[in-house]
Order: C-alpha cells, then structure tokens, then sequence
C-alpha cells in the first residue's frame, strides 16, 4: 500500500505486530439481558469450549494469544487451574487476567469488600487471594477487579467509611500479588447500584489503586462512563500520570451495553488510540497497557463477534498510527485549529484495510478472518455438538 511519506512503513508494521488483544471468556457463553437469556446452539458452556473458541480468534487474526477468565465462572470448586491452563497452551493461547467475583454469591447482597459485616468483607477478601494463587497456578499477571458494591438509595450506606474498607481490601491484595503482576481496578458509575458505586469513575480508581500500591492502574471500560463523557481525555490523563494499566474495549448507545466495539462510535475508539499513539510517538516506547474486550452481546454470534471487535480494534489502532505528528504539532503552533482537526479526520477517514489484509498475509494470515472463519465450518460444527445439550428455553427475568 502506498503510504504518506512521513510514515515509516516497517515501524508500523512492526507496532501492529506488538498490538495484542486479549478476549474474554465470558464472551464465547450464552448470556442475557435482566429479561432474559436467548441461547445460541454454537456458544461454549464449559471452560474447555470457551478456551477452543478464543483459539479460533487468535488462529484466524493472530493476535490474541491470551484469554482473560473470571474465577467462578471457569473455575469451579474442585476445578484444576493447571490441567486448565494446560489445556490453553494446547490449543494455541494462555490464560490472561484473573478476574475475581465478589458479586454473584447470596452472600453479596449487601455488598463484598464494602459489606458492613466484616465476616463478608473477608470472605470477599479471601476470594481474592484465592483468585491471585489460581493466577499464580496459570502463570496469571493481571488481577482484574471490579466490585459491584455500592448503594441504591440515598442515605444507605456511610460512603467515607465504606471507602476505607475498599482501600483496605485493595491493599491487602496488593500486598499478596507476586512482584511482576499488576493489578487493574475498574470503575463504574452505575448498575447494579442505582445511586452510588463505590468506584464510580477514573478519579476514583486512580485514587484507590495509588492508596492499593505501586503495581494498581487503572482499568478503563469504555462502557462505563456517563453519556457525552471524553473518555479519551481521560485516557490522556491516566497516561501522562503513568496510571493507565489497561481497557475492557466494548461499545454502547445508553448505558452499558456490551456492544461490539466501534459499532456506534468508531470515531471515538480512533481517538482513544490517537493519545496512546502520540504518547507512545513522544517517549519512543510502546505503553504498558493491557487491551481487553469486555463485550457480551447476547445475539450476534460470539466467535464473528469478538473477530469483528478484533479487526475493528486493529483498524483503528493502523488509522491511529497514520497521524502525522510533525504536521499536527505545526497546525497546534499556529492556532491552525481547522488543520489540526483535518489532520486527524484524515487519517480517520483512510482506509485501512488493504494495508492490513496485506499485513496479515504477510503473517500467513487469512487477509479477511471474518471470512475465513465464517468459511471454516467451525461454527456450524461445534453448534451441532452443543446445541443439544442446552436447554430448551431462556432462562425469566422473575
Ligand atoms: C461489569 C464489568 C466487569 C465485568 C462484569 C461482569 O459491568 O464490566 O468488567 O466483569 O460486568
Ligand atoms: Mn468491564
Ligand atoms: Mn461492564
């Protein structure tokens, strides 16, 4: 492909090589929205299909060789972490993040590590040193925490006593990670609590996870912001306060919706990746960030899906990368507002694609892995041997 001339055609080549993304288990199963769950015959139940599915994508774009899990999802009591582990390098991937869940149990009704009774918070606590030493057992180095603790009423809960319990429980847990893992706190303003989360935004995460430790950053999940925020300002700043550890990529319209990524505002995830791209253009080094999917739509099917988050996720990374930085720093000098912005609509606006189908051919990679996948027949057979161990129905809302 012809490229402008400022850009270095290897260099970019090259960081398209080192741009990896991880995908989520939880994003090859059946799941619903709170009125219910319509079940696909192709999606996986056990942690060995979710394992093969994550596979898949990693054969077919490459570049997802680890597989993030969530603890009791994937490993239920009397599971073994290592024949799991195991099997991932088997089929081609590892395991990636360890994600602890500290809100699914009964016990979690009022809350995990900000429970008024301290007999939860610790059980919450335990769950998560059990989750760091199931990490350790399948060469794990992310913990990935979200809690859904937080308060549906005004007047429930006393907030600034219920932040030091988080701040404690995160130290704790700091403390009990091995010294090369990082931890990566996410936040969320809302659901399932309706008036405060106790981690309700960026600010809030970069607090606790500098209260946790030197190795807490901060996760960003593009779904969890309120409607009209500039998430990639906060992006910006998380990165020049060297706190920006990692990303749950996923896209919405209203609330958190789970959307595949760039399906509503592609623009948006182009300038996300323009302040890593000019951050890492400046320092002359790739950024310590973890690029995850958190998405979970419950009709597209989970293998095209998460290969069309995938493909989405590298196009606009390459559209990123294609910015002249010399150019737009001119522009900004002379107040050149209209440039500045032409600058990056244009890159935005290049097509990306011949030059990735020939990268990816260049990789002995299938130019269009949508369609090679879809050409695979994998979806179809793996449909026929577990569709008829589903159920038949959804499950109801109440
Ligand atoms: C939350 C958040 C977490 C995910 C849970 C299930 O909204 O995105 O990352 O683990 O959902
Ligand atoms: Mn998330
Ligand atoms: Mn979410």
């Amino acid at each position: 492909m012809h490229l402008p001339r400022h850009l270095d055609e290897t260099a970019l080549v090259t960081r398209l090589d080192r741009f990896q993304i991880e995908t989520p288990s939880w994003g090859y199963a059946d799941t619903g929205t709170r009125f219910g769950k319509f079940l696909q015959d192709a999606a996986a139940s056990t942690i060995a299909e979710k394992l093969a599915d994550a596979a898949q994508v990693h054969r077919f774009t490459g570049c997802c060789p680890s597989v993030a899990v969530h603890v009791l999802w994937d490993f239920p009591a009397g599971a073994d972490p290592t024949a799991i582990a195991a099997q991932a390098t088997q089929l081609g991937v590892r395991i990636g993040a360890i994600n602890p869940n500290v809100f699914q149990d009964q016990c979690y009704k009022w809350g995990s590590v900000t429970n008024r009774d301290p007999a939860i918070r610790r059980r919450a606590l335990q769950h998560m040193l059990d989750s760091v030493a199931i990490g350790r057992r399948v060469g794990s180095q992310l913990l990935s925490l979200w809690f859904a603790d937080g308060t549906n009423y005004p007047g429930q809960g006393h907030i600034r006593q219920r932040k030091h319990w988080m701040t404690e429980a995160l130290r704790e847990v700091h403390a009990a990670m091995p010294s090369d893992w990082t931890m990566l706190v996410e936040y969320k303003p809302f659901e399932p609590a309706s008036y405060h989360t106790d981690i309700a935004d960026w600010g809030m995460a970069c607090a606790f996870a500098r209260h946790a430790g030197a190795r807490a950053k901060v996760l960003v999940d593009t779904g969890h912001h309120l409607l009209g925020c500039n998430i990639e300002h906060i992006v910006a700043f998380l990165i020049d306060e060297d706190m920006l550890g990692g990303f749950h990529f996923n896209d919405r319209k209203y609330a958190d919706d789970d959307l595949t990524m760039g399906s509503i505002d592609p623009y948006q995830l182009f300038r996300i990746f323009y302040e890593i791209t000019a951050a890492e253009h400046e320092r002359g080094q790739d950024l310590p960030i973890a690029y995850m999917v958190d998405q979970s739509h419950n009709l597209k099917p989970k293998i095209e899906a998460m290969i069309q988050t995938v493909m989405t996720a590298q196009e606009h990374f390459a559209k990123a990368l294609l910015v002249d930085h010399g150019a737009l720093q001119q522009a900004r000098d002379r107040d050149d507002l209209v440039m500045a912005e032409s600058l990056l609509r244009d890159a935005y606006a290049t097509d990306v694609r011949p030059l990735l189908a020939e990268f990816r051919q260049s990789r002995k990679l299938p130019p269009d892995p949508l369609q090679a996948f879809r050409e695979s027949g994998y979806a179809a057979r793996v449909a026929k041997e577990r569709g008829p161990r589903k159920q038949s129905g959804g499950q109801s809302y109440a």
